[in-house]
């Protein structure tokens, strides 16, 4: 099975935890802790399966109905830790994953600072090309503001969704198009190794 490694960054209370829930509600919380003395913060962490032939999700529970003739990705998703005193836990979890989600909260414009520092961090673990993408989130509530009197202030060339990860709103359609240009990334990837002659 091939396998693809997300993350999620993003301000403290943005959603991350919930959207994570949302596309899968079995994914658990796990600790990262460094050195004896430092604290320890929480992560989440959750997988789905992705059938890449049919462009479906499926969740834990349903690994029985997967069709194993098609391309099946294994997808984990990986949730940082948002707040700013744990840049150093942050930056070991970017390390080796294949696209990063930044999710910013509409109803918290003053917030975009954080997840702009969060960008950074991403570029300093992962280099300059990594497939992004913002999910602009909580836009069930009537005072979310229009990404695009947002979005533009982060600076970042990257595809925009309006999102609520409470109510589910655009999670899925969203994060399946996410995937589909990380696959074509992974596969760009690793043809243009071919070419550099490590596969000969
Ligand atoms: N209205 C609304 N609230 C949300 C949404 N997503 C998350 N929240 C709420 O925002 C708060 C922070 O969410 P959480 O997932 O813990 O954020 P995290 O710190 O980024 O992991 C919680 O009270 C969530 O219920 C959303 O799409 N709409
Ligand atoms: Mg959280």
């Amino acid at each position: 099975m091939k396998k693809m490694k997300l993350v999620v960054i993003g301000p403290h209370q943005a959603g991350k935890t919930t959207l994570i829930r949302k596309l899968d509600p079995w994914a658990v919380r796990m600790d990262y802790s460094k050195g004896t003395f430092s604290t320890t913060v929480g992560f989440d962490y959750g997988i789905v399966l992705w059938d890449a032939t049919e462009n479906r999700i499926y969740r834990r529970n349903q690994i029985d109905e997967v069709d194993p003739s098609n391309e099946i990705w294994k997808v984990t998703i990986t949730g940082t830790p948002g707040q700013v005193a744990f840049s150093g836990a942050r930056k070991a979890l970017l390390r080796g994953k294949n696209g990063v989600i930044l999710l910013i909260d509409a109803t918290q414009p003053a917030h975009l600072v954080y997840a702009m520092e969060q960008y950074q961090e991403a570029r300093e673990v992962l280099g300059a090309r990594f497939p992004t993408v913002i999910f602009s989130n909580k836009h069930d509530l009537p005072y979310a503001k229009d990404p695009s009197s947002i979005v533009p202030l982060l600076g970042i060339k990257a595809d925009v969704w309006e999102i609520s990860a409470l109510k589910g709103f655009n999670v899925e359609r969203a994060f399946k198009d996410f995937l589909i240009k990380v696959r074509k990334h992974l596969i760009i990837e690793s043809v243009s190794h071919m070419m550099e002659g490590r596969w000969i």
